[in-house]
């Protein structure tokens, strides 16, 4: 399929919580012009407690390097978690430019504000001690579902569903965590004259119309795998490759294809450590 713009955000490389496999599926589903990578695309964080790269992560980058050296725009939007690429705003590292925000044109005419959000995240920003706690949490929650899903797979339950996606959307609409955040970058866009923004950072996909302003998250690639695309009319549309069990009746236009075979990836790659993140 081909699109005017793939926007992903928080793909957590370097991690064990990162679905490389599924990301791959989709960028090799879709084409487009333009690539932005809106943060936590790779976990620093993660990484200084314990490095999980494995060859399906090594070949996200391989396919992401090779997209920009064949013409496509790519764009590298530094979060919370890769903040360290922030002193590099505006150079380019090959044919990868990297800017802390930028303003997207989408073919209507709409303006967008890419940015990854963390600076309007209030947990992160003036509550770390609680940031960690959850971290903790949330890392438990990502072992648990690992062996719900493979009991679903003994019991033969189709799909997929996530205990920490469900957790978490509880959990965070009680302390109206997404409200606040949501907000947050709809006020900050419309006092820029913007029509919209798109961000990650919150692990939560979305693509909401508020009061003629749209908010847009381009959701994760560590339990919900979603991705933002612009078609060639401007229509945004999220896609999710890894489609929740709940949703399954109500099939998406785009379900991305099955895994590559072991084959088809480099052997090249480190597993160690065991790390999940948040955020
Ligand atoms: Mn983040």
């Amino acid at each position: 399929m081909k699109v005017r713009s793939i926007f992903i955000s928080d793909v957590h490389l370097g991690t064990r919580g990162c679905q490389a496999e599924r990301l791959l599926d989709f960028l090799r589903d879709y084409e487009s012009e333009n690539l932005f990578l809106i943060g936590d695309i790779i976990d620093f964080w993660a990484m200084n407690r314990g490095i999980h790269w494995t060859p399906a992560q090594n070949t996200v980058v391989q396919k992401i390097l090779r997209r920009a050296r064949h013409g496509e725009q790519v764009m590298l939007i530094p979060g919370n978690h890769d903040e360290a690429m922030r002193e590099y705003d505006g150079v380019s590292f090959g044919d990868i430019l990297v800017r802390c925000e930028h303003i997207h044109l989408a073919a209507d005419g709409r303006r967008y504000l890419l940015l990854h959000g963390d600076e309007f995240d209030q947990v992160t920003r003036y509550h770390r001690w609680l940031a960690v706690l959850g971290d903790v949490g949330y890392n438990l929650l990502v072992r648990a579902n690992a062996w719900l899903s493979r009991l679903r797979r003994l019991l033969r339950r189709p799909g997929y569903w996530s205990l920490a996606g469900y957790a978490k959307a509880r959990v965070k609409r009680a302390v109206s965590f997404v409200f606040d955040f949501e907000d947050a970058l709809i006020r900050a866009v419309r006092e820029r004259g913007l029509d919209g923004v798109i961000c990650g950072h919150i692990h939560s996909a979305a693509i909401r119309p508020i009061d003629g302003t749209v908010y847009v998250n381009c959701g994760d690639w560590v339990d919900s795998c979603t991705a933002i695309v612009e078609h060639h009319d401007g229509r945004l549309e999220l896609v999710r490759a890894w489609q929740p069990v709940a949703a399954a009746s109500t099939a998406t236009p785009h379900a991305v294809s099955p895994a590559p075979t072991l084959d088809e990836l480099p052997q090249a790659g480190i597993i160690c450590g065991a790390e999940t993140v948040r955020l």
